[in-house]
């Protein structure tokens, strides 16, 4: 059994490293040597952290009516190049900075008290321009999750982060494109297109939040709200070099979603969190995207971390079939992190080597489907969960280009049909495992993880090459852990570095401070376009 996928392993790396020239000369053939041209970013407004803005449009330094003007200015003149909104609202948006400005104008005059629900304690965000992911509910915009049979689905109600996020002043501009149903990291579909890398048009914004990070880094909005069951938050702000943050299960409420998710995914595996540019602005949208009530479960969120108290660990790769290892680059870059730790807080990083790495698929797939043998739950949720797809019918509709779904859609609707006995045994792994790392990381423990293998792929590669390796963010799912992913620069293509911070359960508070160094110390956020202020 093992020499046969050692072999099967190895055909694979032959036929990668085959293609590998072959789509890279075709790449280089089609878009010639043009990478990133992405219009200029011309006022420091665009800038700066969501905290900032919203503190200078309080002391009036600036209006809400700039602030919002600006960044739709923004996205207007990215929209062309990375194909990254799909709704908007940007009438409504400038008519809600009017009033703030209005109200707070007044206030500054003396003519009247600030609405109490307008304070800084109730309304961090007063004045802030944010975009939510496509398949999230705001009442009057799309809800199709880039399905095509979902065409026409306008959400009738708002989901309750998005509420929270207007609840406290931000003002929404717009949604952003996802991948398929939610569940392939490239965000294409046949409804909204193909979304471009900021760094290089090119190449994949990670999915499925993928617009979402797109947009964040590309300076048209500060902020954004993405959500999470197996990379989702992490693999688009890893791909686009800027902050997100999977929270500890069960924060965050997951309702106004499609697909909608179920219990167990709720218990362990999906998180709805923050994707910005600055780590300064996570935690405060954390706090709101939890609400009151729920952010109490995180006890010590509001209290400062002393990082040569923490205990460190860090992984280098997962040793597993059909799974790449990671780049030179990224090795490296992860290096400067853990020296930096090293160095400075006069820690010592164990690196940890841990055997169960090995079954990451099959222990995230296991929790995926609560350990069933088989489910056709992906098949339903891609026909408007009225019917079944049937993935072998729809493949060959596919070669004969008469299909609206994408391949790894398809595929994804093949595999998940097909009877594993395993299942099970790997569920039970998997709470095994769960245990054991809440217990090795225990309360004040940080493991610094790789988000990804390489820098954001070309278009249509994934699918080929780097089938599994979103399970780099799939098993922290699995666990149920914490996670923040950091930009650390740029590779020598340009394109984002990134590394994980990952602590035990219900300790956000830990990988939020790490977060916050790192950016210190290794620059975070590169912007992707010349910055020529006028
Ligand atoms: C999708 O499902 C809803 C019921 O959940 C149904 O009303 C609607 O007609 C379906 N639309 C399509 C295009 O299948
Ligand atoms: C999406 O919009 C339709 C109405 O067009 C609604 O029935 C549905 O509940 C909405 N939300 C989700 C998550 O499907
Ligand atoms: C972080 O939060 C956890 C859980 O709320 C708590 O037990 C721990 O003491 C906190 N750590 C620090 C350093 O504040
Ligand atoms: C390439 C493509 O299909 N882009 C579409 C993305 O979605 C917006 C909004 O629906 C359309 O205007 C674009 O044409």
């Amino acid at each position: 059994m093992a020499k046969a996928l050692q072999i099967i392993s190895f055909i694979l790396w032959l036929i990668r490293c085959f293609f590998s020239i072959w789509i890279h000369l075709g790449f280089r053939l089609i878009y010639g040597n043009q990478k990133s041209r992405l219009p200029a970013i011309t006022n420091q407004i665009l800038l700066l952290p969501a905290t900032v803005i919203t503190k200078r449009i309080r002391q009036r330094q600036i209006t809400a009516y700039e602030v919002v003007r600006l960044y739709i200015e923004r996205t207007r003149a990215i929209q062309p190049y990375l194909n990254v909104y799909i709704d908007e609202r940007f009438s409504e948006a400038l008519a809600e900075a009017q009033e703030i400005d209005h109200i707070l104008d007044a206030v500054s005059r003396g003519q009247r008290s600030l609405p109490h629900e307008w304070t800084e304690e109730h309304a961090p965000f007063l004045g802030v321009p944010f975009a939510i992911k496509e398949s999230m509910e705001f009442q009057g915009f799309h809800n199709s999750t880039g399905i095509v049979a979902r065409k026409d689905f306008i959400s009738t109600r708002t989901a309750t982060p998005v509420a929270h996020m207007l609840k406290a002043g931000a003002i929404l501009l717009c949604n952003t494109n996802v991948s398929e149903g939610c569940m392939w990291f490239e965000s294409r579909n046949a409804l909204y297109g193909t979304t471009n890398n900021p760094y290089d048009l090119t190449r994949i914004v990670g999915g499925s939040s993928g617009g979402a990070g797109c947009i964040v880094s590309a300076a048209g909005v500060p902020i954004a709200i993405g959500a999470d069951i197996g990379g989702s938050i992490r693999l688009p702000s890893f791909m686009n070099g800027i902050f997100g943050h999977k929270t500890t299960p069960d924060i965050v409420p997951n309702d106004g979603q499609y697909p909608p998710h179920k219990d167990f995914h709720q218990k362990y595996l999906l998180s709805t969190g923050p994707m910005c540019r600055y780590a300064c602005d996570l935690q405060p949208m954390l706090k709101i995207l939890a609400g009151s009530k729920n952010i109490e479960k995180l006890l010590h969120i509001d209290v400062p971390v002393d990082l040569s108290k923490l205990r460190y660990f860090y992984i280098d790769e997962i040793d597993a079939y059909f799974v790449n290892k990671v780049e030179r680059d990224q090795q490296l870059a992860h290096r400067r992190v853990v020296e930096h730790f090293e160095n400075k807080y006069k820690v010592h990083v164990t690196r940890l080597r841990l055997n169960r790495l090995r079954y990451a698929v099959s222990l995230w797939s296991a929790m995926m489907v609560d350990g069933q043998m088989s489910t056709r739950d992906f098949s339903l949720t891609l026909c408007n969960r009225t019917s079944y797809l049937n993935g072998y019918h729809e493949l060959l509709r596919k070669f004969l280009f008469r299909s609206t779904h994408t391949l790894p859609a398809i595929g994804l609707a093949i595999l998940e049909a097909i009877p594993n006995k395993y299942n099970e045994h790997f569920h039970k792994l998997a709470h095994k495992f769960y245990d054991e790392i809440q217990i090795l990381l225990g309360n004040n423990g940080v493991l610094f993880f790789p988000t990804f293998p390489q820098s954001a792929p070309v278009h249509g590669w994934p699918v080929l090459m780097n089938t599994f390796d979103y399970i780099y963010c799939g098993i922290i799912n699995a666990l149920g852990l914490p996670s923040t992913q950091c930009p650390l620069g740029l590779d020598s293509k340009k394109l984002p570095l990134g590394i994980q911070c990952v602590a035990a359960r219900g300790h956000d508070n830990l990988t939020l401070a790490v977060a916050q160094e790192i950016e210190q110390a290794m620059g975070g956020w590169v912007p992707p376009s010349v910055i020529s202020l006028v």
